[in-house]
């Protein structure tokens, strides 16, 4: 019998995919399915076993789809332009076209080997000036749109690299590639304009079928902030009248004691003739040295200097002090701030610091959304007047809470003020009332707390007002407590750890959070505010705002910035002429090619070795014919890689980037599969251009990518990180020689765990994948090797049965498992049936048609998940063409019924009644069984059910009262 031989096997089916041109597709987009890996940057290092998740999900996913008769695009290519090539060139003289050539034809190599369903015609390698010409296109329609500018700036320059950089690229003070420290240098640069598209990135955001996370992370990234800004009067000062700040808290402006600029509006004052005290300027020139991640960093004890100016703040009249301090940023919101010490945290460190006055403006209002007190929103609410106490223990560090044993509450001391008593009085009875105490020190009111809640007993919504106080006792003394007051609560003595867990009124836990001086800073009943105290603080930021400021709107995202000093990127189409300014290439000049160097240093005067090329520097302008001079920067390989999902409908067009029919028809991208480190970058990036695009007219559509999944990361077997510094990269090419073959290994990688989780390398795991494809092997070869086509016995037909529900309800769990990208318990389900055909065959004879058209079930579902050896075996058990554009198998529903169970049902945890229901019923399911049951509503009349409690399979537990 023929033995299961990978190393022969796989190379065969490999060639013959491409001489029949499996895989291929052509532009009609009827039925279609974009099936699309993030592409790669072609390392020196090749592929990884990371890589090989990553285009191993996607593979399978794009064969299922085709199994399902969809027409698949599923294309790869090369993010080719980059620093590391630039820098081998540096190193080792070889130009970044020989060194790129080399790589990718060893990616494209490795990726064959492993026998992904690429449609190797549309290959595109970002680097070929047949793709940059289009990519320069592109920043030409930018341009005309004026989407992209030149500026000055002080931009990241790392020394190391001769290079500048992009915030992003920029990780803790750090330059991104070579982990050297950077400076910031001041130099003109090209920028494109993805703040004019903010919203619409944000507002897109809410239709796509991404992980939740990576839409998170934009959101944050783009940073919308709805505030106000105000301007404050500066005194005495020559230079300058005002000081703007942006706020996104005007309401507490009665509580902004002093301002604070930040060093770079500090710095445009000292060049508008500011004649700050020497301190003051050092403070202001060493801050802008400093890594804006650093200055953030809450960690930090904050600095800062006081500048001897004064503001007025417009609500109290009264003069504030203006500081220099570096945890306010020049390029954000208007580069000063009002601090407001008493309601932000930031502001509280640097006035506890440096003895600056807190003043509190809001009262905290909270609104209970946990347990029976859960605020009605939609039910009107009495103002109740009462008091909170939080009472220490005579000697130990210790507070009394009140544990309400029928409500499940836990509670500080509490009660209502009646008539004629102050609400230190009320305190006092109270306490002596419910705890008996007497000897009591009233230390200091925390504030007051406003709370909405529902109130149990009264079946009515409270707004509670409640002082709130601090009390000592001095000693045990107590009095007897009314039977009354002790069926109510209990007292236990809970350390400020145990009473955090233990309260489960809002209100109650905010109080002892602001007797440890937590900063609050949320919504609230305004005071020491003016004509505005006693408002509620959303309403005053409203009215506030039109008194004192206006209304602005601000975002954390800055443009893009674009160009790069290097040799190894797209030239930007750009000729500066010193009469017409910045003059676009005209189109049928592109590509502006990439001459060839021989010395890739960069010029290091912040230019890139492009400037020392004379003859490709020297042009003449496009308008005026005078002598000019090419833009020397490159673009941003992110902007390579911000079309080309659309280059792949299209790779080969030489008069335009894409057919607009052809591409409107085939986008968006209906699966896009890469890892979670492109968050935020690329993702964004790609859909600002295709909005951007769109609105040029280039484009129908505005998203690019509908749906998107993240896989895990592969960790080496110690836990690490795979780097070759740390030796523990694993080749997938040693795995296949090693005689594992790619299907063993890509069905390791997808049996790993689930697709999106970051899991560790087993080495022994892929012997269990080869063993399994072993056994589907040679069961099949046993299978041939009997007399086929014959008659089974009427004993056996029950076997065969049997045999046929194994299989369907595999079809059916596969299937079900691939629709959600359960890749890891699809495999699991194929390794269960064939244990199960070896148990079978023991009684059920192979050789049957029977057993023949369950194999051919097998080996169709195995198909997306293990290539070769299933197309191998389809041809060996007369399958019609390749099994990967066969039919994906339908289950027979007769052969998939479940068994049915029996579900008890509890109420207050004893049995009342029972239930039976087909095994694996969800909950909704069983409970409207149950709702029908007349054991069960007895014993439920009457009373309310405040849970269930539901155990697949076994049981529902309704807990009532
Ligand atoms: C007064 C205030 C009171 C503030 C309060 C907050 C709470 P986001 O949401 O990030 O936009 N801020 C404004 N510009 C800043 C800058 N250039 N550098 C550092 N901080 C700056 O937050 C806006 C808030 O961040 C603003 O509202 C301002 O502090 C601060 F109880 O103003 B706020």
């Amino acid at each position: 019998m023929k033995k299961y031989d990978p190393k022969t096997l796989e190379p065969k089916w490999q060639q013959i995919w491409a001489e029949t041109k499996l895989y291929e597709v052509d532009n009609d987009a009827q039925n279609k399915e974009y099936v699309l890996d993030m592409f790669p940057y072609p390392s020196g290092a090749g592929l990884h076993i990371g890589h090989v998740r990553n285009f191993s999900i996607s593979d399978t996913y794009a064969r299922y789809q085709r199994q399902h008769g969809k027409r698949v695009l599923h294309p790869m290519g090369w993010d080719a332009f980059g620093l590391p090539a630039e820098n081998y060139a540096i190193k080792t003289g070889t130009a970044p076209q020989i060194s790129t050539k080399q790589n990718t034809d060893n990616f494209r190599r490795q990726m064959q080997t492993l026998g992904f369903s690429y449609d190797w015609s549309r290959e595109i390698d970002t680097s070929a000036p047949e793709y940059y010409r289009w990519t320069q296109w592109i920043f030409l329609q930018l341009f005309e749109m004026g989407l992209a500018y030149q500026a000055e700036n002080l931009q990241w320059w790392c020394e190391t690299d001769q290079t500048v950089l992009a915030n992003e690229q920029v990780e803790a003070g750090k330059c991104w590639r070579c982990g050297n420290p950077v400076t910031k240098k001041p130099l003109k640069q090209w920028f494109f304009k993805i703040t004019d598209y903010a919203d619409q990135l944000l507002d897109g955001l809410d239709d796509l079928d991404w992980p939740e996370k990576i839409k998170l992370m934009q959101r944050n990234w783009i940073g919308r902030s709805v505030g106000a800004e105000i301007s404050f009067e500066l005194l005495d000062a020559s230079f300058e009248k005002k000081i703007d700040v942006f706020t996104t808290r005007i309401d507490t402006l009665g509580g902004a004691t002093f301002l604070v600029v930040s060093p770079e509006l500090a710095n445009t004052w000292l060049e508008a003739g500011w004649q700050a005290d020497d301190e003051v300027k050092k403070y202001i020139l060493d801050s802008l040295k400093k890594a804006e991640i650093d200055r953030q960093d809450t960690a930090k004890e904050k600095t800062g200097v006081n500048t001897g100016l004064n503001a007025v703040n417009p609500l109290t009249k009264t003069n504030i002090p203006v500081v220099v301090a570096d945890y306010v940023l020049g390029g954000y919101g208007t580069g000063a701030i009002m601090a407001v010490p008493a309601h932000d945290e930031r502001d509280y460190e640097f006035a506890q610091k440096f003895k600056m006055p807190i003043v509190e403006v809001i009262e905290p209002v909270l609104t209970q959304t946990t347990g029976s007190a859960t605020f009605r929103h939609n039910e009107p609410a009495q103002d109740s007047h009462g008091v909170i106490a939080l009472i220490k223990h005579w000697s130990q560090d210790k507070y009394i809470g009140l544990s309400w044993p029928d409500a499940g509450w836990g509670t500080l001391l509490t009660g209502g003020i009646d008539e004629g008593l102050t609400a230190e009085q009320t305190v006092r009875k109270e306490i002596l009332e419910e705890t008996g105490f007497r000897n009591i020190k009233v230390l200091r009111q925390i504030g007051t707390i406003h709370s909405k809640y529902y109130h149990e007993p009264k079946k009515a919504n409270r707004f509670g007002h409640a002082p709130t106080f601090y009390v000592e006792l001095e000693n045990g003394e107590r009095d007897q407590v009314s039977e009354d007051e002790k069926q109510k609560h209990e007292i236990k003595w809970l350390t400020k750890a145990e009473l955090e867990g233990f309260l489960t009124a809002t209100s109650h836990a905010q109080a002892v959070k602001m007797f440890e001086g937590q900063v609050y800073n949320g919504e609230g009943i305004l005071k020491n505010s003016g004509d505005f105290s006693g408002q509620e603080s959303a309403l005053a930021r409203e009215k506030m705002t039109t008194k004192f400021g206006r209304e602005r709107v601000n975002y954390k995202m800055r443009d893009w910035l674009i160009s790069r000093q290097r040799y190894w990127g797209a030239p930007i189409p750009i000729i500066h002429c010193p009469k017409d300014g910045a003059v676009a290439v005209p189109a049928d000049q592109l590509p502006v090619e990439l001459p060839e160097l021989k010395d890739f240093q960069p010029s290091g005067d912040g230019r890139s070795p492009l400037a020392k090329v004379k003859d490709w520097l020297e042009v003449g302008c496009p308008k005026c014919g005078g002598p000019a001079q090419r833009e020397t920067d490159t673009m941003d390989t992110f902007a390579c890689s911000s079309w080309y999902f659309l280059r792949f409908i299209n790779p080969h067009d030489d008069v335009q980037a894409w057919n607009k029919n052809d591409v409107d028809a085939w986008l968006p991208v209906d699966t896009y599969i890469g890892g979670a480190e492109h968050a935020v970058l690329h993702l964004l990036y790609a859909r600002f251009w295709t909005k951007a695009l769109r609105d040029s007219g280039h484009l129908n559509f505005d998203e690019p990518f509908k749906s998107l999944r993240n896989q895990g990361l592969i960790l080496a077997s110690d836990g690490r990180k795979m780097s070759k510094s740390l030796g523990n990269v694993i080749d997938p090419l040693d795995l296949i020689n090693e005689g594992y073959g790619a299907d063993a290994l890509r069905l390791y990688e997808l049996f790993i765990g689930p697709y999106d989780q970051t899991v560790a390398w087993n080495p022994n795991g892929i012997d269990g994948t080869k063993r399994f494809l072993n056994r589907v092997y040679a069961i099949v070869q046993e299978h041939l090797s009997q007399d086929s086509g014959f008659r089974i016995q009427d004993s056996e037909s029950s076997l065969e049965t049997a045999l046929a529900i194994a299989t369907n309800k595999t079809i059916k769990k596969v299937t079900v498992d691939l629709e959600s990208y359960g890749f890891n318990t699809a495999v699991a389900a194929m390794m269960e049936l064939v244990n199960e055909m070896y148990k079978l065959k023991v009684d059920l004879p192979l050789g049957s048609d029977a057993w023949r058209d369950n194999f051919k079930l097998l080996v169709q579902i195995l198909a997306p998940f293990a290539p070769h050896i299933t197309e191998e075996l389809w041809q060996q058990l007369d399958g019609e063409g390749s099994v990967h554009i066969s039919t994906w198998p339908a289950w027979d529903e007769n052969l998939v019924k479940d068994d049915l169970v029996t579900i008890v049902l509890q109420v207050n945890g004893k049995v009342r009644s029972q239930i039976e229901i087909e095994a694996g019923a969800s909950e909704d399911a069983v409970k409207k069984l149950a709702a029908a049951d007349e054991n069960l509503n007895r014993h439920l009349q009457g009373k309310t059910v405040i849970k269930t409690i539901f155990v697949p399979d076994k049981l529902v537990n309704y807990v009532v009262k």
